[in-house]
């Protein structure tokens, strides 16, 4: 089974499934370690690995390192084109579709396309979409191009129907690691119900029951990353599993 099939049945299984975004940069070796034993025993359906910003050694060993405790599937989400390596299940392979940054919507895949190619490590297109959310977010800066507005969801539909007439498989709706705001529930509904290929929703969700609410909006997959980067994270992780897959 594809890790994309894997997705579509958990989908299938649960209200929602939910991913744990591991970035680099938040721990050491150990803790890294440490952290993906406890995501793969509380039910977690996938990890994420990657960051806007990588500014710490130890990006592979700590990816090769997660590889071996879990037994959930491990998804590249790139940062940037530096991030790119097959030693992961799958890449969510993202263009920034929200955004008018050549480079982000087809450049660098191009630079890449021959090399993932050749490694032949499932690819997953995904329409990447940054939603405004407050604050000047990391992925925002870096990226260079402007978020879509909160307050215009049909303008989010609108892209969201161009991902999926081009194709793309899934849909991932960011307000950026840290937002403020996490991306308004109505924007959610609105591309919900229009749009057939399932949504991730991520970015500022800091309580189990804000992530039930986007779920409830129709998120068919729900990100946390931050949050987590505490001491205390395993009950936190058993209350947003239960909130996510609907339990
Ligand atoms: C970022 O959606 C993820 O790409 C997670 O964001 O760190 O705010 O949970 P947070």
């Amino acid at each position: 089974m594809t890790v994309y099939e894997h997705l579509l049945k958990t989908r299938e299984k649960h209200k929602a499934g939910y991913f744990v975004l591991i970035d680099p940069d938040a721990w050491s070796l150990n803790e890294t370690i440490n952290f993906a034993r406890v995501i793969s025993q509380s039910g977690v359906d996938a990890i994420l690995y990657g960051g806007s910003l990588i500014t710490n050694d130890g990006f592979t060993e700590k990816l090769l390192a997660i590889r071996k405790v879990v037994d959930i599937p491990v998804i590249l989400f790139p940062g940037s084109i530096g991030q790119v390596t097959s030693s992961v299940d799958a890449i969510l392979y993202i263009s920034l579709i929200s955004g008018r940054n050549p480079n982000l919507l087809i450049g660098e895949h191009v630079t890449t396309a021959i090399q993932i190619k050749r490694s032949g490590v499932e690819t997953i297109s995904t329409g990447y979409m940054l939603v405004e959310s407050g604050r000047v977010t990391t992925a925002e800066f870096i990226s260079g191009t402007q978020p879509l507005p909160a307050h215009k969801p049909e303008l989010a539909l609108a892209h969201a129907l161009a991902a999926e007439m081009l194709g793309f498989k899934l849909l991932y709706l960011e307000a950026g690691s840290g937002a403020e705001r996490p991306v308004p529930n109505d924007m959610i509904s609105l591309i919900k119900k229009n749009v057939q290929i399932p949504v991730i929703v991520g970015g500022g969700i800091r309580s189990p029951e804000t992530a039930r609410e986007k779920v409830q909006a129709g998120a068919d997959f729900v990100v946390t990353g931050n949050v987590l980067e505490t001491s205390n994270h395993t009950d936190l992780l058993q209350a947003f599993v239960k909130a996510i897959h609907g339990k």
